[in-house]
């Protein structure tokens, strides 16, 4: 896509040509400082949008989140990428990626990722920087992320056990230690053994010992040698690319839906993935962020524990997930399966006010006889209308979900590139979630590659 959407010179224009004049117009047309944010429980396939979206763009950016994250991209070759830490607009080589001060960054797991782009012929030299404000995540913090989990046996959130909670407490405790500390290699180790002895407080299993921290800061002055020139003060550097009128992208990791505040809490991840983590996570004024995309499944999935209203367990719920090969993208976990739940998509549009959403994986619902969609919560004892979407878990494991059944249209969408070659009942489901969400679904996937893509 990104090749047939360049300008042409040719005054008469083809059919072809002028869609993708339009749809090249439409991308020019997002402002400065845009974002691509989930707008379910993550893996909306917010990767290929950013992907697809980088050329027009000078940075892309990450503000949130750590290695939890798996975003899968496909180059122009087909040649499949899994990202976690470093952002989706790496396959561009224009492209500058900012890792902000609110995302946790793994070093041992940021270099394996980037030993492996450069292995397969991406260059990440001067191309990405590190904020000196972004928090460290120890191995060790993986080693804790493991414990909890098993602490709360069955009540068990599902982590990814990336580490994520325990370095947001850490910088919550306001004893995290930052990547400006690998400059200061003197206090490091101090720093290091206070994190270390807290951990072993709370859990004595961890077993910390001298020799520990000892083996770790030595691979720590290593990997402060190796950081050094991608550290930047990257929240000076938004700022003066917002004031020389440089375009920036922000990349979402997660959705709301497993945001801090407004996902099904406890059952979530512990950075603020919604709009609000744009400003609080790169360091740049609310006024600046203009157009946000919602990424939506044309299905919802969620992986790890928490409520699914909308969720189709049993045989329907494989059809889906093998279908749609809905498999973790860091960790290989089975996606559990469900249809869309506009309920939850309108309170996500809320939120984070969306300009317009992207419609991912309409081709996995094509072999489908009739397609449902969650309209309306139900309270389960009386009937009642459930308001908006609930924070409190218990009504939400309880409630009943209204559904609208509309017809499959049970043949391969995969190589249509107009809207208007979309078969109608396609054409209905797109228009009836717009419909009932209020607000216009602009781009629409129909495969995991580059050029799967349809604007609206
Ligand atoms: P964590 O590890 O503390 O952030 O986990 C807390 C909850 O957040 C969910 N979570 C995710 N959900 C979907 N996709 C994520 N990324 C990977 C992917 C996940 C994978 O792209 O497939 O490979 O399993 C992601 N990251 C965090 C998590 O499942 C918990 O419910
Ligand atoms: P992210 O975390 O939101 O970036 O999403 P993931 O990359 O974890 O998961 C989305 C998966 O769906 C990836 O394997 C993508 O290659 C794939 N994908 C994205 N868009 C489409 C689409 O429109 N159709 C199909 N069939 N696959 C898609
Ligand atoms: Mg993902």
């Amino acid at each position: 896509v990104v090749c047939c959407l360049k300008p042409t010179a040719s005054s008469s224009l083809s059919v072809a040509e002028s869609a993708a004049s339009e749809s090249l117009s439409r991308i020019g047309s997002l402002s400065q400082v845009s974002g691509v944010l989930g707008s379910q429980w993550g893996d909306e396939g917010k990767g290929k949008l950013v992907d697809i979206l980088a050329g027009h763009f000078d940075i892309v950016a990450r503000c949130q989140g750590g290695a939890n994250a798996g975003h899968t991209i496909y180059n122009s070759e087909g040649k499949k990428f899994a990202l976690h830490l470093v952002p989706s607009g790496i396959l561009n080589e224009e492209t500058l990626c900012v890792i902000g001060n609110g995302v946790v960054v793994h070093l041992p797991g940021l270099f394996k990722e980037i030993d492996g782009l450069e292995a397969n012929g991406v260059s990440c030299k001067g191309r990405i920087l590190v904020s000196d404000r972004a928090h460290l995540l120890f191995d060790f913090h993986q080693v804790v992320d493991g414990l909890r989990e098993a602490e709360l046996n069955k009540s068990f959130i599902g982590t990814t056990r990336r580490g994520i909670g325990p370095c947001y407490s850490s910088k919550m405790n306001r004893n995290g230690i930052r990547v400006s500390d690998l400059r200061h290699m003197d206090t490091f180790p101090q720093k290091l053994h206070n994190l270390l002895s807290d951990a072993n407080s709370r859990f004595p299993d961890f077993n910390y010992t001298p020799e520990m921290l000892k083996e770790e800061v030595e691979n720590y002055k290593r990997y402060a040698e190796r950081l050094e020139p991608f550290i930047a003060d990257t929240v000076h550097t938004m700022n003066e690319s917002i004031a020389q009128k440089k375009k920036i992208l922000v990349e979402g990791g997660q959705a709301t839906m497993l945001d801090i505040d407004f996902g099904t809490y406890p059952f979530v991840t512990s950075s603020s993935p919604s709009a609000g983590g744009i400003c609080t996570g790169l360091g740049i004024a609310p006024r600046v962020v203009g157009d946000l995309i919602g990424v939506v499944k044309a299905y919802t999935t969620r992986v790890g524990s928490g409520p699914f209203p909308t969720e189709i367990l049993g045989q329907g719920g494989d059809i889906l997930r093998f279908a749609g090969q809905e498999f973790g993208t860091t960790t290989g976990r089975p996606r559990r399966c469900g249809w869309l739940d506009i309920v939850a998509l309108k309170f996500c549009c809320q939120i984070n006010g969306f300009s317009s959403l992207n419609l991912t994986k309409l081709d996995v619902l094509s072999d489908l006889p009739e397609i449902k969609l969650g309209v309306a919560y139900k309270h389960a004892d009386d009937g009642t209308p459930v308001q908006s979407f609930p924070g409190d878990l218990q009504l939400l494991e309880q409630l009943k979900v209204e559904y609208e059944v509309l017809p499959g249209w049970q043949s391969d969408i995969s190589s249509i590139r107009n809207y208007s070659d979309l078969p109608k009942a396609a054409q209905q489901y797109v228009e009836r979630i717009e419909e009932l969400v209020g607000v216009p679904i602009h781009y629409i996937g129909i495969g995991p590659g580059r050029d799967a893509l349809i604007f609206k």
